[in-house]
């Protein structure tokens, strides 16, 4: 790697040129703008403990009524990030709260948003005219610019985990949202129920059409689990049980920015996945164990956030040897797939 020029070895006289006609030489800067080998990461392993931050969000309850709040969520800001309340540089993770007979009124946005469901049943989300039930450990998508409002008609308390794209979609100052008119959903299932009732098959008058659309909001977690354990059935005991979610008309990634996937640790196992370019961040729907996350050792228990930054080594490791752990997973892969820049490495250079 060359030694490269420095600000101090240019004139003065040339400096104040440079910066009175708005340039800056690229050469002193080369390494920080183009880091050499990989990524210097802000975003730190970091673990939010459900059981901490629980009281709090029940405390917002009593201090911000809904209508001052919009939406009554705390946001889970990387301690790396210094002061941006940012999970990792591309992930935004939010603990949002409504209490029973609130509404969260309908309003639409630029970044996209998906619920993760953490306690409490008896709340719904409506996207887009189609009224999605909540409960523990579902995902719901609700993609760029649909309207969405969310309402609570059970009782207790009901949070879900918020992950959005809106790093990116601030960064490229285009992020903004308007409120509307609610959207008086009527009472058909939705289609997770119906229309893509099974993965494999599709609505006849969809075969072939190139779906532009999200046709598939909710992914109920009671499948998922069923879904992980038939794969857990037929798998060899060194092949992951990790399955992802995907838009059923296009067989890609649910959403363009963020993935999804849920993971089943079986009793006892250790996950050590490839080292990746993307960052990620789980939620514990199930069980208990030990995440090392670039050497940093996370204890994590049920309904427990973690975060990982890009090119992270990361072993997952079940602390029970009789019961299976569940996690869902968040990461930034499909928009680094759609770049052209996602990469996994066999050889891991950290471990
Ligand atoms: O529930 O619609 O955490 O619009 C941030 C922005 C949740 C939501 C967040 C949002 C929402
Ligand atoms: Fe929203």
């Amino acid at each position: 790697m060359t030694a490269l020029g420095t600000l101090d070895d240019l004139p003065p006289r040339y400096l104040d040129a440079l910066a009175a006609s708005s340039t800056q030489p690229l050469w002193p800067s080369m390494r920080s703008i183009l880091p050499y080998d990989r990524p210097t990461n802000r975003t730190v392993p970091h673990l939010w403990r459900y059981r901490e931050i629980r009281p709090l969000l029940m405390e917002a309850g009593e201090l911000t009524p809904i209508e001052k709040a919009e939406r009554r969520v705390l946001m889970l800001a990387n301690p790396g990030l210094q002061g941006e309340p940012f999970a990792t540089a591309s992930i935004f993770f939010g603990l949002q709260l409504i209490l029973p007979g609130e509404t969260a009124p309908n309003h639409r946005h630029s970044p996209s948003a998906v619920r993760l469901i953490v306690e409490g049943d008896g709340a719904f989300t409506t996207v887009e005219g189609e009224r999605c039930p909540m409960a523990k450990g579902d995902v719901i998508l609700t993609p760029a610019q649909l309207w969405h409002e969310h309402e609570h008609r059970g009782s207790g308390p009901m949070v879900w985990l918020d992950a959005l794209d809106a790093p990116l979609v601030t960064k490229m100052e285009a992020a903004y949202c308007i409120e509307g008119e609610p959207q008086n959903a009527g009472n058909r299932p939705d289609s997770s129920q119906t229309r893509f009732r099974r993965a494999g098959l599709l609505p006849y008058d969809r075969l072939g059409k190139v779906a532009n659309s999200y046709a598939q909001f909710r992914y109920p977690w009671t499948e998922v689990r069923v879904a992980l354990a038939d794969l857990a059935g037929g798998a060899g005991p060194a092949e992951p049980v990790q399955l992802a979610y995907i838009n059923p008309e296009t067989g890609g990634s649910c959403m363009p920015v963020l993935g999804f996937s849920a993971i089943m640790l079986r009793p006892g196992e250790t996950l050590a996945p490839p080292r990746r370019s993307s960052s990620c961040g789980f939620l514990v729907v199930e069980g208990s164990g030990e995440a090392e996350i670039d050497g940093k050792t996370l204890s994590f228990e049920e309904n427990d956030v973690m975060a990982a930054p890009t090119h992270a080594t990361l072993r997952l490791r079940n602390g029970s040897s009789r019961e299976p752990a569940f996690l869902l997973q968040i990461d930034d892969a499909p928009m680094q797939r759609a770049l052209g820049f996602y990469e996994e490495f066999a050889d891991d250079r950290a471990a």
